[in-house]
């Protein structure tokens, strides 16, 4: 059989990724006006304009119109969090704590469920679930997949559920929650991709080491999307 007569590029069909028959999923992360300049946001991340939001859209679009399961996780907090540097007397944003034997950053209050800046921006009909994490006021969750605590959200299920077996991850923010969704559903066992240009991350310095960890880690960072290459991955 002549190699390019394989899967995808037989004409007119949409073939599932890989021999395997697994599908593969997307998990849009904490698109939300409180992460954006465009909606100015307490905790808005550099560069997460209204453009950028638009871009993740017409790409989750595109992603939803090939067949691949599109999930959102969405940062959901009671205002009495524990990340909130409100809730922890003379603290001041960006300083940290030691809590639970980890170091937790003190952030600005921001996804305070319920709030018109805790919404998902991308269009919530291209969504099979979104996730909501952080819930919990004594444990912040970074991971769409668990929190602080090790309390599993309904992510890894949702994704068995769809038969997903690779995941695409982007969204906000690159070092933060990004970073650990990615790294959560490697240790799942989910192939994992991460895209670039379709994310921004709070700090230089963070971002690149985030990106950095993920490469090591066998995640595939693409600098921008490319369905054929996360169908080869
Ligand atoms: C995030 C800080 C606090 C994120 C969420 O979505 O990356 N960062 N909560
Ligand atoms: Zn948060």
């Amino acid at each position: 059989m002549h190699p390019k007569n394989t899967r995808a590029n037989l004409p007119g069909h949409k073939l599932p990724d890989r021999a395997s028959g697994g599908k593969t999923g997307v998990i849009v992360v904490d698109v939300q006006g409180d992460f954006t300049t465009w909606k100015n946001g307490s905790l808005a991340v550099g560069g997460a304009d209204e453009a950028y939001v638009k871009k993740v859209e017409a790409t989750t679009k595109a992603l939803s119109r090939e067949g691949l399961a599109i999930l959102g996780a969405q940062d959901w907090h009671p205002v009495d969090h524990v990340s909130f540097f409100t809730n922890h007397e003379g603290k001041k944003p960006f300083e940290t704590i030691q809590i639970h034997d980890r170091t937790q950053i003190l952030w600005p209050p921001h996804c305070i469920r319920g709030t018109e800046n805790a919404r998902v921006l991308v269009d919530n009909n291209l969504f099979l679930a979104i996730v909501k994490k952080g819930q919990d006021p004594r444990y912040d969750s970074y991971s769409a997949f668990q929190d602080d605590g090790g309390v599993r959200t309904e992510m890894d299920e949702v994704l068995k559920r769809n038969m997903v077996q690779k995941v695409v991850v982007y969204g906000l923010a690159t070092d933060y929650c990004v970073k650990a969704t990615a790294m959560d559903a490697a240790d799942a066992g989910y192939r994992v991709v991460v895209v670039e240009d379709l994310c921004r991350g709070v700090a230089p310095g963070t971002t690149q080491k985030a990106l950095e960890e993920m490469k090591a880690k066998g995640i595939l960072v693409l600098n921008t999307m490319d369905l054929k290459k996360i169908r080869e991955f």
